[in-house]
């Protein structure tokens, strides 16, 4: 149980699907809390160091390709065990198989227009995080819900 921060990008087709305010909503409701939200159009360097891990892959120029050819909308949500969290709510890569009720499984069918790129180590949420956002522009507030979301001991880091 520790409390982590995680990013979250809504890619150029979930912007242009219209689930902004879906996927705001849905991470709402499950109590994580919001501490960055910006518009970016992210460039080309940006996107190597965002996807550096898929360099080698075959579908990495088109992947960057995609990506910068519209702005996404970028978030950092925070909470406990946040990562892992954020993951199971967006589903798995492939929209066709991913569960029913995640993100991906509700809206998507596909493999490369999967809508919604989601942190999946504590070591990628602190590099995302620190490409997209400035320090000025990532929040810390008390969340007037937390008494109720968490029980005290669960209330970490
Ligand atoms: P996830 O976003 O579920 O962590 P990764 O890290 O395997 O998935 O892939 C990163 C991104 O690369 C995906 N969100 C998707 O847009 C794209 N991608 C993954 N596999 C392919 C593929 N076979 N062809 C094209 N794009 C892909």
């Amino acid at each position: 149980m520790k409390m982590q921060k995680t990013a979250v990008l809504v890619k150029p087709d979930g912007l242009q699907r219209g689930l902004i305010g879906e996927i705001i909503s849905r991470f709402e409701r499950k109590g994580l809390k919001l501490v960055g939200l910006k518009m970016v159009s992210m460039t080309d360097a940006m996107l190597s160091e965002w996807y550096a891990e898929h360099r080698a892959k075959s579908f990495f120029g088109e992947l960057k390709e995609f990506m910068g050819s519209m702005p996404i909308v970028a978030m950092a949500w925070e909470g406990v065990d946040a990562i892992p969290v954020v993951r199971k709510l967006v589903g798995t890569t492939l929209g066709r198989e991913a569960e029913a009720g995640s993100i991906r499984g509700d809206f998507g069918m596909s493999q490369q227009l999967n809508l919604i790129h989601a942190s999946s180590n504590e070591a990628d949420a602190k590099r995302e995080i620190d490409i997209v956002f400035n320090v000025d522009e990532l929040f810390e507030y008390s969340g007037a819900m937390e008494c109720v979301v968490y029980a005290e001991e669960e209330r970490v880091g």
